[in-house]
């Protein structure tokens, strides 16, 4: 029946992770995968996590969620990502629902706009972006195209080039934007920046489409890192907007997430809400419950969530620590040439180094130094026992 399907290609950052485990050099690294390690290179369970979790195991029913998932989860997280006094949430117009961590919610929101969305059915994307966001949106029903962001030469935001295509888009359409720690560059907006964007998009009336994955990881602050979605809400703007709990809360293969629409109106807000749940339930139905009673216990418990607080600020110290390494062993240990002081500007889970791809094969094949073809590294890979390690291999790989 199936001699027709054509075999095909793999998903390329999952694919590292392959080419890591079957490499048998002790001293291999996987810079490859966004998954936060600790300083000793392992998943850390966050003590937050943990506790949450060890209250309720045991005890708490296995019962269906509602469609759009557990209540107390999805108002704290609207909560968390929005602020508290954010005027939808206060009027009741924000319209919400749990979602299959921040790819569901991708997808929900994709083909909720492809469904509902009057005035265009096209998405403009940053380039490069997350490697999933084209199909996730495809498949939604949305076409894709892209907008300038990063510009090779300076190593930084092509603000230039990004101005002029979201302005040359078409009135109506649809702009991706990560709300922070933009992957896979680690090259985000400044403040001043966010704020001509959104004069931009009010004055094409384009449509703001957040995807937050990393809310708290990029400066460690979980409110400095809404900054973008939240002024824009408070320009007026009507938002979708995307969350992701696995990288904050480390629930990665729990699959907490949140999906959310600003809407006009409370009376707008139960439309949009009804629509949201014939779109879920011959979808998946309802949401796993797990992942989200964690999430829920946490960020409605102030002793946990100041607990939490303080552990995503550790993540993102550490990664901003190794971040001074490297460029410090890369700087003034090996004098590797050319100008490191991206790694130290970049924000976020990743950063893109700037190696090319004939670099990154020579350091997977001569030194079991993992990484993607276009040059990301996961910062939360390094730790003190490989960073040396890693350091000297870059400085080979660069003076061949
Ligand atoms: N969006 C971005 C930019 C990401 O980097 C990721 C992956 O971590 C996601 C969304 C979704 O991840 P998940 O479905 O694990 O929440
Ligand atoms: O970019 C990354 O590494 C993370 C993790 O199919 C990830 O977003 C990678 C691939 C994938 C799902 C998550």
């Amino acid at each position: 029946v199936w001699s027709a399907v054509p075999a095909g290609p793999p998903d390329p950052i999952l694919g590292v992770t392959e080419a890591f485990r079957a490499d048998t050099n002790p001293l291999k690294i996987n810079l490859g995968v966004g998954a936060y390690r600790d300083g000793s290179g392992k998943p850390y369970i966050l003590p937050s996590v943990a506790a949450a979790e060890a209250a309720f195991v045991g005890q708490a029913d296995k019962e269906y969620l509602p469609i759009t998932g557990l209540a107390s989860f999805t108002s704290a997280a609207a909560k968390l990502a929005y602020g508290a006094d954010s005027a939808p949430l206060k009027q009741g117009a924000l319209a919400v629902t749990q979602s299959i961590s921040g790819t569901g919610a991708l997808r929900i929101g994709g083909a909720f706009l492809a469904r509902f969305y009057p005035s265009s059915k096209t998405i403009y994307l940053p380039t490069p972006s997350w490697g999933n966001h084209t199909p996730i949106f495809r498949d939604s029903g949305l076409d894709v195209k892209q907008y300038r962001y990063f510009d090779k030469r300076t190593v930084g935001l092509d603000w230039a080039g990004m101005l002029d295509d979201i302005r040359a888009a078409p009135k109506g359409s649809i702009i991706l934007l990560h709300a922070c720690a933009h992957n896979p560059t680690g090259v985000d907006p400044t403040r001043a920046q966010w704020a001509e964007l959104s004069h931009v998009l009010k004055e094409g009336n384009l449509f703001p489409f957040f995807d937050m994955a990393y809310q708290g990881f990029a400066s460690g602050d979980i409110d400095a890192d809404a900054f973008a979605p939240r002024h824009f809400v408070q320009q007026g703007h009507q938002i979708a907007l995307c969350q992701s709990f696995a990288k904050n809360m480390g629930l990665y293969g729990e699959r907490v997430g949140l999906f959310s629409l600003t809407t006009s109106s409370p009376e707008e807000k139960a439309r949009v809400d009804s629509q949201l749940k014939i779109l879920i339930r011959p979808l998946y139905s309802n949401p796993p419950v797990h992942g989200a009673r964690i999430a829920s216990a946490i960020l409605n418990d102030p002793g946990l969530y100041k607990q939490w607080e303080g552990e995503v600020k550790g993540m993102a110290d550490r990664i901003i620590s190794m971040r001074t390494a490297l460029y410090n062993l890369l700087t003034n240990t090996h004098h590797t040439p050319g100008d490191w002081s991206h790694i130290k500007s970049q924000i976020g889970m990743f950063s893109f180094t700037g190696l090319t791809q004939p670099q990154t094969e020579a350091l997977a094949a001569k030194r079991s130094v993992y990484m993607t073809k276009d040059g990301r590294i996961s910062m939360a890979g390094l730790n003190e026992g490989n960073i040396e390690y890693f350091a000297e291999s870059v400085d080979g790989a660069v003076k061949g």
